[in-house]
């Protein structure tokens, strides 16, 4: 019995080992747990549903194929992917979750999230994901041609590269205040979350209660998966053919 916690992958064309890398999971391992739980970034930039592209195509097939096997799959948005919604999860089978989502993990409440919404003194950061989390600003942008929206994306990637390049590596770190926050709200002792790309296995203490912070890897230069059973949480590699 297992559950497999992935995120961060920025799956792209220009990047096929990490798709390459990315499909032997899904077909070779994916396809033997109980549940698959993505927690954000799995593209590079994922710009709507209808993406017509044949990578689009095939990475929501691997979804539906594993979906069809009866493998349970759970998607988070992240900040690279979170104009991915309804249309994606009704063509693939995998169910879309809350930013914040609660579940049962073998008898272990957690909270499971992308991680962006934990790095609170990212202000630039934070004010930008305002924006663009605006309902009626994404009801328009998903009504532009798909072609536009794809310029749109390219522009405002190009203008603020450099944006994050100054900053300094502790503010885009979580915010340990924040994260306490999290964790007392939903009354659990399991976090798990990407984002930072600073895989890791945190313990401290929340009143005095020992209490765990789970950060999954990033697919740059391998893959990356939290491997729970009901008796272990191990962070494992994968590497690229
Ligand atoms: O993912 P990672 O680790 O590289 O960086 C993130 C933060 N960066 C982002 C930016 C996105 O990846 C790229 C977004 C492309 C534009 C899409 C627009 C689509 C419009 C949709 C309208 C509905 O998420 C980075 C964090 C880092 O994580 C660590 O937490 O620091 O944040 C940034 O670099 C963002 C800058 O700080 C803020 C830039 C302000 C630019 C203002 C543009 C206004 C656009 C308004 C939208 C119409
Ligand atoms: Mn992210």
């Amino acid at each position: 019995m297992t559950t497999l916690f992935i995120s961060d992958l920025h799956l792209s064309p220009s990047q096929p080992q990490i798709t390459d890398c990315f499909v032997k999971f899904m077909r070779e391992e994916a396809v033997h747990a109980e549940a698959l739980y993505v927690l954000g970034d799995l593209f590079e930039f994922w710009i709507g549903d209808d993406d017509p592209s044949d990578f689009a195509q095939a990475i929501k097939a691997e979804f539906k194929s594993l979906t069809q096997s009866g493998i349970a799959c759970y998607f988070i948005q992240g900040n690279r992917d979170f104009l991915l919604n309804k249309r994606f999860c009704r063509e693939t089978g995998i169910t879309l979750l809350d930013e914040h989502c609660v579940i049962d993990l073998y008898g272990r409440k957690t909270v499971i999230l992308h991680g962006d919404t934990l790095c609170i003194d990212d202000h630039k950061y934070q004010a930008f994901r305002a924006k663009v989390h605006m309902p009626w600003l994404q009801w328009i942008f998903n009504r532009l041609p798909f072609f536009t929206r794809r310029h749109i994306v390219n522009k405002i990637q190009g203008d603020i590269r450099d944006v994050k390049a100054q900053k300094s590596l502790d503010i885009m770190d979580v915010t340990q205040s924040e994260v306490e926050t999290l964790m007392k709200q939903h009354g659990t002792d399991l976090m798990i979350h990407g984002h930072t790309h600073r895989p890791n296995i945190h313990h401290f203490e929340i009143n005095n209660q020992p209490v765990t912070r789970i950060v999954l890897g990033d697919w740059y230069q391998q893959g990356s998966v939290l491997v729970c059973t009901p008796k272990s949480q191990h962070l494992e590699t994968r590497r690229f053919a």
